[in-house]
């Protein structure tokens, strides 16, 4: 080879090493929830065990910090000093509230060069939220929960600013209908948090089970958390408990558990959100107190489903309403959301035509039929939460027979129900069963777990907007946000609930954070394999139905 060649040859070789480099250097940004904005540079920060993490000012995001490094700790096994000054390599996290006009309360500005990543916000929230993007601009073992050898711990160069959609982010999870162990209640949340999601439903009481330690009333959970167990039989088809057997299958959250699951979710900016079922869906209940039924008969924690099931808190008496005002009085002390879901759906008013008592009720406040008593019902209970300083939120349901008058309205039936609500004024909550219901198949029946029916692919969840068309521009402002639900008839273990949710909840979040125009279902879908990744690092198990490419007829 003569001298011109060698060189060419190096050159061309330099070239090569130069891309491949630039490819190992740069990684590609794949963030999901997709953030506002994005702009990339050449370049990278790379994570060493002598960063720094700094909290400048006091008080600063001090649990943030503590957040990041513990989960740095986990993947990485550095140990980052949180101080308050560092001119090294560092992640300076910073609040600055006169950044609340630009980036809202949850949004954040995340800057990386090559010696500092510097993450800004108007709030804690905003903060965490710019780590949680942080840590996706990591390899995925990032999100390991041990220590993982061999990785180079490079962030790109970027600029993002990003603040959410909407306010309520939410997802739901039925507890009653299969007991979850409290440990899984903390893995629900990291879940939520990673994907920016904020408000955690827990559906606490059904006719399957009564979840929630009430100190007043101790049956709830003595009695109402157990029932037979069927379940080597199908949900709609379990015998009910037969005369001597034993009532072993459930439990309940006691309040501890329950303090410490508030404490862990506003650490991570989520509120929970608790729901009492009334005036129906409440077998656990009356089994554990009759009296407050219109019969008072005994009754046992239904093993599966029975429908139409029409037991029901009886509304002709004054006793009920004690009883009630007392489990929300408990209720209200352990968690402090603003919102208290009291259910409200699907109630059987058949006990109620034939109860002397709330016909004489019926008759007594002028109401016109079952219905209107219902309205009755959730007023009262309305009002007893407004004097407590919590707003009511109840399943769309609670419209008929009129709308007590700072409730606020879960659409689950559809869409109409929270366009009525939004035009009248409330505020509301989408979780229409098109879109919203993780118990559906998110695959072909034929190859997936036993579901409770329907079908909700990944790409119809994503293909979601929450603001119907036909609002008027303030009427669109009432809707809050949206929310995912997985109900769990035919969920009995937190595997398979995981699987429900996974990757739905990921398309939930996109769904409920990102601005329409960012949206996106192909690149969206680029994204995800990333996710999933993360997901593997987090030995989640997920479902990959989304892969087959399948048409249900
Ligand atoms: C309807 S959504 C219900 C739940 C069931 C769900 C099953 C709602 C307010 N009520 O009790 O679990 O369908 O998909």
């Amino acid at each position: 080879m003569n001298h011109k060649s060698a060189a060419f040859v190096t050159a061309i070789a330099m070239m090569f090493n130069l891309l491949s480099c630039q490819k190992e250097k740069d990684p590609v940004i794949s963030i999901i929830p997709q953030p506002l904005n994005v702009t990339q540079t050449t370049g990278i920060f790379k994570l060493t065990p002598n960063v720094k993490i700094v909290v400048k000012d006091e008080p600063g995001p001090s649990d943030q910090a503590a957040f990041l490094k513990s989960r740095i700790q986990s993947a990485t096994g550095f140990d980052p000093q949180i101080v308050k000054k560092s001119s090294g390599k560092r992640i300076s996290l910073q609040i600055e509230s006169g950044l609340e006009g630009t980036l809202g309360t949850e949004g954040y500005s995340l800057s990386v060069s090559k010696r500092e990543v510097k993450i800004l916000a108007a709030t804690p929230a905003g903060v965490f939220y710019g780590i949680q993007t942080l840590l996706q601009l990591l390899p995925p073992d990032i999100f390991a929960n041990k220590v993982i050898e061999g990785i180079k711990w490079n962030i790109p160069l970027v600029q993002i600013t990003d603040k959410p959609r909407f306010v309520w982010r939410g997802f739901l999870l039925d507890v009653s209908r299969h007991f979850f162990p409290a440990s899984y209640m903390y893995d629900v949340l990291d879940y939520m948090a990673m994907h920016k999601l904020n408000r955690f439903q827990m559906h606490l009481t059904d006719d399957q089970g009564w979840r929630v330690e009430i100190k007043k009333y101790p049956k709830l959970t003595e009695v109402g958390a157990w029932r037979v167990n069927r379940e080597d039989q199908h949900w709609n088809s379990r015998e009910v408990q037969k005369p001597g057997e034993k009532a072993t299958y459930g439990g309940f959250y006691t309040q501890d558990d329950i303090r410490k699951f508030v404490a862990y979710a506003a650490q991570r900016n989520i509120v929970i959100i608790p729901e009492i079922e009334m005036p129906a869906h409440t077998t656990a209940a009356l089994a554990s107190y009759p009296e407050y039924s219109c019969t008072g008969s005994p009754l046992t924690v239904l093993p599966g489903g029975i429908w139409p099931c029409n037991n029901i808190y009886c509304a002709g008496k004054e006793e009920t309403f004690t009883f009630l005002q007392d489990v929300l009085t408990e209720v209200i002390a352990l968690f402090p959301s603003k919102y208290i879901h009291i259910g409200g759906d699907e109630a059987d008013k058949s006990q109620w035509t034939k109860c002397p008592l709330c016909q004489k009720r019926i008759k007594a406040e002028g109401l016109k039929n079952e219905k209107e008593l219902q309205s009755y019902f959730i007023r009262r209970i309305e009002k007893f939460l407004n004097s407590q300083g919590r707003q009511l939120i109840g399943w769309d349901e609670i419209l008929e027979g009129g709308l007590a008058p700072n409730a606020a309205v879960m659409s689950w039936r559809g869409t109409q129900g929270g366009i009525d609500a939004a035009k009248a004024g409330h505020p509301v909550v989408m979780t229409p069963t098109s879109h919203c219901y993780f118990d559906y198949y998110q695959g072909n029946p034929d190859s997936e777990p036993l579901a409770i029916g329907g079908y909700l692919p990944l790409e119809k969840v994503y293909s979601f907007d929450p603001v119907p068309q036909g609002l008027s521009a303030d009427e669109a402002k009432m809707i809050l946000g949206a929310q995912a639900n997985l109900w769990t008839e035919y969920v009995a273990d937190t595997s398979h609930a995981n699987y429900m949710t996974f990757p739905r909840l990921t398309a939930l979040s996109e769904v409920c954070w990102t601005s329409p125009g960012q949206k996106n279902y192909d690149d969206f879908s680029l994204r995800l394999t990333r996710q999933l990744q993360r997901f593997d690092a987090m030995e989640i198990k997920y479902s990959k139905a989304s892969e087959q490419k399948i048409i249900l007829k």
